[in-house]
């Protein structure tokens, strides 16, 4: 895949604020620190991209790029923040189950740390998701972290706790490595039915 541009486009809170057209959406979520916004960046070979969603005041937003002029990477905020005011929570919760009702998704990434035993707030968003018969792909990421047998074991243990997941919905990857990234860009490819070359 050739990347021909990316460009922030907005911000939103509400649907209103959504860019209106008809071109596919893929989401990205994850619990905080799980290494979205390195995801991101790397992916889409750019240095710092996702920085718009780090920015203070943006952090909590959902935040739209529009790449190639195609299609939109939709980053929504990472759940599980500490500190958090239970009024906040819930505006947050709102805030996205709006915006996962939205017809143009066609894809939904959901990262999960290699390391981690998914918790439920991870198990929560996956059923969310296979709840709204959204396409999922699992990318578990900083998986340079483990060695060759531990990540075996830790590959094994997060799909048991994930129902019905299907072996090529998971794919691991590194931002050191890059392990993968072709593969990952193949599956978004054929969930958009576009093919970027
Ligand atoms: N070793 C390693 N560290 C990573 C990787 N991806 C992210 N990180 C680190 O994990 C931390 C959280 O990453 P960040 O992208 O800010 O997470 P976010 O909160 O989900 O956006 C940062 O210190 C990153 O450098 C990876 O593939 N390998
Ligand atoms: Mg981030």
């Amino acid at each position: 895949m050739i990347l021909k541009s990316v460009k922030f486009i907005t911000s939103a809170v509400k649907k209103s604020d959504y860019p209106d057209d008809e071109l596919a959406h893929v989401v990205f979520a994850g619990r905080s620190n799980v290494g979205k916004s390195s995801f991101i960046n790397s992916l889409l070979n750019v240095k710092n991209i996702a920085r718009v969603s780090q920015t203070p005041g943006k952090t909590r937003l959902i935040n739209f790029f529009l790449v190639n002029e195609t299609f939109y990477l939709v980053d929504i905020p990472g759940y599980g923040y500490a500190n958090v005011s239970h009024n906040e929570l819930i505006r947050f919760a709102n805030m996205i189950d709006e915006y996962l009702t939205h017809p143009k998704i066609k894809i939904a990434v959901l990262l999960l740390d290699i390391r981690r035993v998914p918790n439920q707030d991870d198990l929560l968003m996956y059923q969310y998701f296979r709840s709204i018969n959204t396409k999922t792909l699992i990318i578990l990421t900083k998986a340079d972290k483990l060695s060759n047998n531990q990540r075996v074991k830790q590959i094994n243990l997060i799909k048991k706790s994930l129902p019905n997941i299907m072996n090529e919905e998971i794919i691991t990857y590194s931002t050191k490595t890059k392990e993968n990234q072709d593969k990952i860009w193949s599956v978004l490819e054929t969930s958009l039915e576009v093919k970027y070359e």
